[in-house]
């Protein structure tokens, strides 16, 4: 009895740890980032699917979700430091799509940036001299879009993620995972305004319903 007693409260004593996963990495974090305002559009709703989702718990790892500026430099700069800081297990970036008609999961990221001077578009440019074309997401891109519309949400595969702000943060964010070693799933959503932005636009819950997904199945490959 007394030997019972004594081995509970070492058990109960026994340090934790903190996060405990599988990864190399030392967090429990997942980073989800979107866009401010972009295109006319007052409200982006990766902006509303951030706010809604910071803080919450998507298995047992915690979101840390921020916006990034839409722009090249800063967006990329910020992504950089918060997974410097949080050293996420997963890193999933949103962005708008005005045109997109279901969750778009981006497949590939472009070594291509369009470049502008005001309104006036100048040409592409590559993001980073030397580095390869392309680079596919490391998110479990099919799998996501199969989990999403099985409950019910309409999603596809995407293999363009645009030469902007968004293929920028999306290649960026690879580039530095490879360059620096890093193993950690990391990839690319659009999603389509909201209802009340156009007609064929999704509801809010459904964006943060197919994110959750998104989240879910990726942390099936981080565990
Ligand atoms: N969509 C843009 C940039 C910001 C956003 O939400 C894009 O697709 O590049």
């Amino acid at each position: 009895m007394k030997y019972a007693l004594i081995l509970s409260l070492l058990i109960i004593a026994a340090p934790v740890p903190a996060f405990s996963h599988g990864g190399s990495n030392s967090s429990n974090y997942i980073l989800l980032t979107g866009f401010g305002p972009f295109d006319g559009y007052a409200v982006n709703p990766s902006e509303m699917v951030v706010e809604e989702m910071n803080g919450s718990t998507v298995d047992g790892a915690m979101v840390m979700a921020i916006i990034l500026p839409v722009d090249f430099n800063q967006s990329a700069e910020k992504i950089r430091k918060a997974i410097e800081k949080y050293e996420p297990v997963a890193v999933i970036c949103m962005g708008l799509d005005g045109y997109a008609r279901k969750i778009e999961v981006e497949k590939v990221a472009l070594n291509i940036k369009s470049m502008y001077l005001g309104d006036k578009f100048l040409g592409w440019r590559r993001i980073e001299r030397g580095a390869p074309l392309f680079m596919f997401s490391t998110l479990p891109v099919e799998k996501i879009v199969e989990s999403i519309e099985e409950n019910g949400t309409d999603a596809r595969i995407s293999y363009f993620a645009g030469t902007y702000s968004c293929n920028y943060v999306f290649y960026s964010t690879l580039l530095y995972m490879e360059e620096n070693g890093k193993s950690t799933p990391a990839g690319f959503i659009h999603l389509p305004p909201l209802k009340s932005q156009k007609s064929y636009g999704m509801e809010l819950e459904e964006m943060v319903k197919g994110i959750k997904i998104a989240m879910h199945e990726t942390m099936k490959e981080v565990y």
